[in-house]
């Protein structure tokens, strides 16, 4: 592995900019693209990496996190463009005093998790000797040194979970099917929740700040459990956070651009534009690109100081199990669907274990092809 540096001020210039472009709403000649957990395991390379070292020994260890954040890079040389920094949401959870652990072939789980609202005593953010840069320094070392090791091919992405996501995990103990625990909280404990998301929210705010001192150049906050909530509870428990969250990161950095991934929440389009200050909403595959876009640009344009609010996605993962021809074929259609402007191309959510690698080769290629021709 590469030697490391944590040098902050001499980054290499960027070669690529065509998702920062995009992102602050000019129009480019095609549309970015990158993939939510394309670092992951459908890489034989990254299980490799995992065979000899523990998941949150890959996000501690700078080392590894910038060789794991590059695999794909390399892989799918000139076809990505930016790359996301290999780490967790559940990093804030454990910053805070939980315990996390990572069952192969399960997912996280938490061995003590939140059970009542006493139990926020446990939590260690109010105490005085915590720093959220002390506790999550490891990440800002992380990605100083692949900002480094990138060599400007791309623009680096940091990200966080988002409190409602990160309260439902620490809560649940892991992944769950109805939230059942999380969401009692809400209802009967709606004090408490409160408590909880807001002290979430300023923990995740503090560390999107020392992420882009780090060397991030944009952020996306992942509501990966938005779509739990009604309309209305998405409203009152999740978005007054995440537009705190944007509007205490952009108060410092107004120009480096952040996107909010509310999987869902297509109920809440119209909430998010017009209620945060997110330059580009990430969808999930339950949208029609083309309504999404729609849908935003009417609200946008009610306003009082309209301004373009970009669209990520949004393409079904599991397109990516059907054969190249489908994927060829779906793939121009979605990027037809968003329209010749202010699209980042991605997947309406993560990569799959099962997937075949050359099959993302062939999506990513695809978009290359159909966004450039949609702007000639
Ligand atoms: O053993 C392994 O290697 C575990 C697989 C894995 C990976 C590759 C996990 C466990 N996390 C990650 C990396 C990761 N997680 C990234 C890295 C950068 C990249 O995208 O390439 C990112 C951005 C995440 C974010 C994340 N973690 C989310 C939000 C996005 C989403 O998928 O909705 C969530 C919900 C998690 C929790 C988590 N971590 C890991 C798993 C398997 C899960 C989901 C479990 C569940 O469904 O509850």
């Amino acid at each position: 592995l590469p030697a490391v540096n944590f040098d902050t001020t001499g980054f290499p210039a960027l070669k690529n900019d065509l998702y920062l472009r995009t992102a602050r709403g000019e129009k480019t000649e095609r549309a970015p693209v990158w993939c939510m957990r394309q670092a992951g395991r459908y890489l034989p390379e990254f299980r490799a990496i995992r065979v000899e070292n523990e998941f949150f020994k890959v996000c501690r260890d700078p080392a590894l996190a910038t060789e794991v954040t590059l695999q794909p890079l390399r892989r799918y040389a000139g076809l990505l463009d930016a790359a996301i920094i290999f780490s967790d949401i559940l990093v804030i959870p454990q910053a805070m005093g939980l315990e996390v652990q990572m069952v192969p072939g399960k997912g996280p789980h938490f061995p003590d998790p939140l059970r009542t609202p006493s139990d926020l005593s446990r939590l260690g953010d109010l105490g005085a000797g915590f720093s959220v840069d002390d506790e999550l320094g490891y990440v800002y070392r992380a990605l100083t040194n692949t900002r480094h090791a990138l060599g400007g091919q791309v623009p680096l992405l940091g990200f966080v979970g988002a409190p409602w996501t990160l309260m439902a995990y620490m809560i649940e103990g892991g992944g769950s099917r109805t939230l059942a625990l999380a969401k009692a909280w809400l209802f009967a404990h709606p004090t408490a929740a409160h408590e909880l998301l807001a002290r979430v929210a300023d923990v995740a705010a503090q560390f999107l700040i020392g992420q882009v001192r780090a060397g991030a150049q944009a952020l996306q906050v992942f509501e990966s459990w938005a779509g739990e909530l009604s309309p209305r509870d998405f409203a009152d428990f999740s978005l007054p956070y995440l537009a705190l969250i944007a509007k205490r990161v952009k108060a410092v950095f107004p120009d480096v651009p952040m996107t909010v991934f509310a999987k869902g929440a297509h109920y809440a389009l119209e909430l998010l534009a017009t209620e945060t200050c997110f330059d580009v909403i990430s969808l999930d595959w339950s949208i029609d690109p083309a309504a999404a876009r729609e849908r935003v640009d009417k609200a946008m344009a009610a306003q009082a100081v309209p301004r373009s609010v970009v669209l990520q996605g949004n393409l079904d993962p599991t397109i990516l199990l059907g054969d190249e021809q489908t994927i060829r074929e779906r793939t121009a259609e979605m990027c037809r669907s968003f329209g010749p402007a202010l699209h980042i191309a991605n997947l309406g959510h993560g990569m799959l274990p099962s997937h075949d690698p050359e099959r993302l080769r062939v999506f990513l290629e695809a978009v290359h092809e159909s966004s450039a021709q949609l702007r000639r």
